[in-house]
């Protein structure tokens, strides 16, 4: 007899998980009116604190700041007994939370939901669960967490272990007792190293096998902080608001001291004050510039190093304890109690995996390459499926019967780390591309659980009952994910927050890496654009605002918002003599530019006067000849020197393997229109005259220049083929003024904000060129002839005034047979590229331009460029 089909219950919302993010998400969603239904696998609350209970386990964020917010009462009712609080602890402020607000009723345990398929007909979540159970719901929300789906066993043999095996992401309610026992730990991230000093307390053997040597500090744990308790207690209020608006959701006065200026005795103050602090947020925070700057990272890693040697004793085994294959802060750091001085215990080894790997587990034990050893019990502290691990484990299906794990084969895609285009209504918590593993997950826990409450409020006051990110939007956040990520020196560690633990998993940066208060921001900004890069819609009605949130790189805006913070007059309110100082102040701070072979200093005479010129000669074999670039630098004509453009003619020199002749030129109002251009093309003669006697290799000559400097390569380009010579091979314009037409739609869009604005450029026109003259090719070069021209590398940046007319340059000069190669600078400003080792995310895009001179010099000895 067939069974009579269940009849499927309905809910507005179903949640997956009863941790941190599952319980408030059940509150607020209740708080709202809505029906739903939570499911947890586990026996009870807790999420990641039910599961992780092995010896040792405790947060790595401090308790005063892993904590909810949202319920005031609880906040004074609650005090945490420690500065780092145990895992029963923390999991018995999770159950009074979920007592105190009757959250139990809601939640189904023991029970998973074992598939999810969007309907699209009903618009509905179609939900089956282990039990049995069919359940349609409008909302479906994952709070599963980042690090609950344990990483399968890889080893080989894993099963064949005839002892006790343990995984310390899946501890035995009733403990376990390694009294008198020969005990393997296998995993030296945050469970391994909280782990293995309490069981080295019981086991009468303990060996621990290490993959990769990992940073640790001693988390000095005692009382809860004395001075973050007296900063709550005096007012809770900001001391929560400053967590909400800090980087890491820790309230933290970030440095701006920089590892590779200080001084040796501030090094050392500043990595100890870090050290007797014992928070992973002081540790990462001993130099401004550590987390991006390799020799500054080293300073911290060396120091740590140092600390390792002075505690363990046998040297051979410090030596494999102290890491070296990563970048301090690029695998998470743990904090612990007594690891390192576990190995001074005579019953305790490591064996370090790179020199003997594992070959299998065996019935007895464990052999390695070259050894075999006995156990009673193996310890598997091997870490998690992070961040997707759980999201493509759960059968999702979303529309068109296409499922999450097929979307995200080749790594996660998400807008603002919340949701993905093709899944309706599906809300994931502290997914990839949030700033989750990085952050005091507590405060972005309830930043997103605030956010889609206060999301589904807004669609059901305005009518809506589905809503899904755009691809645009959603490619946008993916990409600028990327950015923020590849402008620090995360991406080149093997760590999990690559996904490289797991083997076949792919290589993306997964959690979001611009900060706290910078992802908060972005979440802001999107409702307040009617929820910018969303498409809603509701019974007869639909809305969608499409768009990307954040397009600019992340590192030029931050200087953007330290000019911001300057308060620095408008230069085109200044007269040219305060302009230059301006200019001149603010080029005296900026990091020097690349080391290049040699620097001197020359001038040209011209028939004008003496033209100063230096000239950058590259680094390493062969000596010379090279090719030559003259260089003509930017500032409108009336601003800049040899000094203005250094870093960059450094830049340009290392990449490019040619000597760089940068050439300085009569500037406005002193001399004006057609002063600098005359300037610049009697310098190209002169620099070709003399190649030989610089250094250059005669009839390999190149012009570039930046900005109004480019205006006057392009100037020079179109007089020396006027002239018959001499030849030049090719021009570089970065950023070029090619007309002075200022109504190009860039001008509407980047003309405020972006440092070169539209009233500055028509503010250096007006020192240069008279209104009668600005149509001249002397001054517009694109209203110019551009027949026969030498082949063209065109950069323009997407926030720059001048990005149409480059754009138009290249247009027309491909449209005149010239071969031109446009390089476009995404999401860059106008002075983004001469802003070198500042502006970091501009690398690539300057090793472009190295590359565009090269191909001018087919013929040139080639040498390595600079990465
Ligand atoms: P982690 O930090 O991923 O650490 C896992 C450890 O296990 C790490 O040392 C791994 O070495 C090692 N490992 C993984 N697979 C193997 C194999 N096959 N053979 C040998 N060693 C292996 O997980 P945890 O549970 O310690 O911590 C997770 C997070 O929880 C932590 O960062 C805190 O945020 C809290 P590897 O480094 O991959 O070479």
């Amino acid at each position: 007899m067939n069974k009579p089909p269940s009849v499927p219950e309905h809910f507005d919302a179903v949640v997956v998980g009863a941790g941190f993010a599952g319980l408030y998400m059940l509150y607020r969603l209740r708080e709202l009116g809505l029906s739903v239904r939570a499911f947890d696998s586990a026996g009870d609350v807790g999420g990641t604190w039910y599961w992780n209970r092995y010896p040792g386990a405790r947060c790595d964020i401090p308790t005063t700041d892993y904590a909810y917010t949202f319920d005031p009462d609880l906040e004074k009712e609650w005090t945490w007994s420690e500065k780092y609080a145990t895992q029963p602890e923390i999991l018995d402020y999770l159950r009074l939370v979920a007592d105190r607000h009757s959250l139990r009723s809601d939640i189904e345990f023991s029970a998973a939901v074992t598939s999810a398929r969007w309907d699209e007909q009903e618009e509905r979540w179609a939900i089956t669960t282990s039990s049995g159970q069919e359940i349609r719901c409008r909302y479906y929300i994952m709070a599963t967490g980042c690090l609950s789906m344990p990483k399968s066993s890889e080893i080989e043999g894993a099963g064949r272990f005839g002892g006790q095996v343990y995984f310390t992401s899946r501890w035995p309610h009733e403990g376990a007792d390694f009294t008198g026992q020969r005990v393997a730990v296998i995993g030296t991230g945050s469970s391994g190293i909280q782990s293995i000093p309490l069981i080295a307390r019981q086991a009468s053997q303990l060996t621990v096998f290490q993959r990769t040597a990992n940073f640790s500090i001693p988390a000095h744990n005692g009382p809860p902080s004395a001075d973050r308790l007296k900063r709550l207690d005096e007012d809770r209020d900001e001391y929560r608001h400053a967590a909400r608006w800090s980087r890491g959701g820790i309230p933290t006065d970030l440095t701006d001291v920089f590892g590779m200026t200080a001084s040796e005795a501030v090094r050392r103050e500043r990595f100890e004050a870090a050290w007797a602090q014992g928070e992973l947020f002081g540790i990462l925070n001993v130099f401004a510039d550590q987390g991006f700057n390799p020799a500054s990272n080293d300073i911290v890693a060396t120091m740590i190093r140092e600390k390792i040697r002075s505690t363990v004793k046998d040297p051979g085994t410090a030596e494999a304890l102290s890491p070296k294959d990563h970048y301090f802060g690029t695998k998470r750091p743990c904090l612990d109690s007594g690891y390192f001085e576990t190995f001074n215990l005579p019953h305790v080894r490591l064996v370090d995996l790179r020199t003997q790997p594992i070959v299998s587990i065996t019935e007895e034990g464990i052999e390695t390459a070259d050894e075999s050893f006995g156990f009673d019990a193996i310890v598997y502290a091997t870490g998690f499926d992070a961040m997707t691990g759980a999201l493509v484990a759960a059968d999702i299906t979303g529309r068109d019967g296409w499922s999450l794990k097929e979307k995200w084969a080749a790594g996660p895609s998400t807008y603002l780390g919340l949701m993905t285009t093709g899944f309706p209504n599906l809300f994931m918590l502290t997914a990839p591309g949030s700033p989750s593993v990085l952050s005091n997950m507590a405060v972005s826990i309830e930043q997103h659980v605030d956010w889609v409450a206060g999301c589904l409020k807004d669609m059901r006051e305005a009518g809506f009952e589905t809503i899904e990110p755009t691809a645009l939007a959603e490619s946008g956040w993916d990409q600028h994910v990327q950015d923020c990520a590849a402008i620090t020196l995360y991406p080149t560690a093997s760590s999990w927050y690559m996904g490289a633990n797991v083997p076949g998993k792919p290589r993306v940066f997964l959690p979001y890496i611009g900060g706290v208060d910078a992802y908060r921001k972005a979440c802001d900004d999107v409702v307040e654009q009617d929820y910018l890069g969303f498409r809603m819609t509701g019974p007869g009605r639909a809305r969608c605002h499409d768009g990307v949130v954040r397009r600019m790189q992340p590192d030029v805006a931050l200087v953007l918002e330290l000019l911001a913070t300057l308060g620095l007059p408008p230069m085109d309110t200044l007269s040219a003599a305060d302009a230059r100082a301006l200019m001149a102040a603010t080029a005296a701070t900026r990091p020097p530019g690349p080391e290049v072979g040699e620097v001197m200093d020359g001038v040209i005479p011209v028939p004008a006067g003496d033209l100063p010129y230096r000239l950058y000669r590259p680094a390493g074999l062969p000596e010379g000849p090279h090719p030559l670039v003259v260089y003509f630098h930017g500032g409108g004509w009336v601003l800049g020197n040899l000094d203005s453009d250094d870093p960059l003619c450094r830049d340009l020199c290392a990449r490019s393997g040619a000597v760089v002749v940068s050439v300085n030129y009569r500037h406005a109002p002193e001399d004006r229109y057609p002063a600098a251009a005359l300037d610049a093309f009697a310098a190209v003669q002169w620099v070709d005259a003399n190649a030989i006697e610089l250094g250059g290799i005669p009839g390999q000559l190149a012009v570039a220049g930046w900005s109004a400097g480019a205006n006057i390569a392009a100037v020079a380009c179109q007089l020396a083929r006027d002239a018959g010579g001499p030849h030049i091979s090719g021009q570089l314009l970065i950023c070029p003024v090619v007309d002075s037409d200022l109504t190009r739609p860039s001008y509407q869009d980047n003309g405020d904000g972006y440092i070169l604005t539209t009233a500055l450029m028509r503010w250096f026109w007006d020192h240069y060129a008279d209104p009668a003259d600005r149509g001249d090719p002397l001054a517009a070069p694109l209203r110019g002839n551009l027949e026969g021209l030498p082949p063209t590398c065109i950069v323009t940046a997407d926030f720059d005034p001048l990005r149409d007319e480059g754009v138009a340059y290249a247009r027309a000069l491909e449209a005149a047979g010239v071969p031109a190669r446009l390089t476009r600078a995404r999401g860059h400003i106008h002075t983004s590229l001469t802003m070198v080792d500042v502006v970091i995310s501009g690398a690539p895009v300057r090793a472009e331009i190295g590359e565009a001179l090269r191909t001018f010099f087919p013929n040139a000895v080639p040498q390595e460029p600079v990465s």
